[in-house]
């Protein structure tokens, strides 16, 4: 089965691509529609992954699955959240990153948890089959920024359990705890049952 992922970011079409299960074929929606994006204004993951959902299989009159996720501070009340990607729009992560961490200076470990978190959504435009699933990872935000691997936030989140970042502990670790492996495990066994779930509907 050949879905598209209604994305413009490469990491994640890498990421999906290790996670998903033999016999789905994953192609970024940008190797067909150039310069097209979804305005994601939606006050959650699951809106904006909905959004890019709906938007991106209309256009392409195929099934589409859609991935919104991002990074939820504790003590910073979420934040960034659903503005992961846009705050501080035209700086780099590492910018980004220095930020954050400036705004955690003196917060101990304890204090520092966070969560990762990605709403998947699947979307057939042809019958209007649609559904969304959530994943997350807890874990806390490290002092520094540390390792390479990755992207986004990876070098300042350490997953529970774990003493290094995402981007210490690299892909394939990544991959088998992920916000992105839980939500997506999830929405792939839904679409190995759709010919059940569509007989019923
Ligand atoms: P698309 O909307 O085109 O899919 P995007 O990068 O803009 O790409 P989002 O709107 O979902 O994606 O923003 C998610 C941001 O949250 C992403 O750019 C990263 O900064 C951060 N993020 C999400 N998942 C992450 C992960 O696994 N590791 C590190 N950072 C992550």
């Amino acid at each position: 089965m050949i879905i598209y992922l209604a994305t413009n970011n490469k990491h994640k079409l890498e990421e999906i691509n290790e996670i998903k299960p033999k016999g789905f074929q994953i192609k970024g929606m940008f190797e067909i529609l150039k310069n097209f994006e979804v305005n994601e204004d939606g006050k959650t993951f699951i809106e904006n992954s909905i959004k890019k959902a709906i938007e991106t299989g209309r256009v392409l009159r195929a099934p589409v699955i859609a991935d919104d996720s991002g990074l939820e501070i504790d003590i910073l009340n979420g934040f960034p959240g659903v503005y992961s990607a846009r705050f501080m729009e035209n700086k780099t992560y590492i910018e980004k990153m220095k930020y954050i961490l400036k705004k955690l200076e003196n917060v101990p470990y304890e204090k520092r948890s966070a969560r990762f978190v990605c709403s998947a959504t699947y979307y057939n435009p042809k019958n209007n089959t649609l559904f969304s699933v959530e994943g997350e990872i807890k874990g806390y935000i490290s002092y520094s920024i540390l390792g390479k691997q990755g992207f986004g936030y990876d070098p300042i989140f350490i997953p529970e359990g774990e003493t290094l970042t995402f981007g210490q502990l690299g892909q394939d670790a990544k991959n088998k705890i992920s916000h992105r492996k839980h939500a997506f495990n999830k929405l792939f066994s839904l679409l190995l049952n759709i010919p059940k779930l569509e007989i019923i509907s």
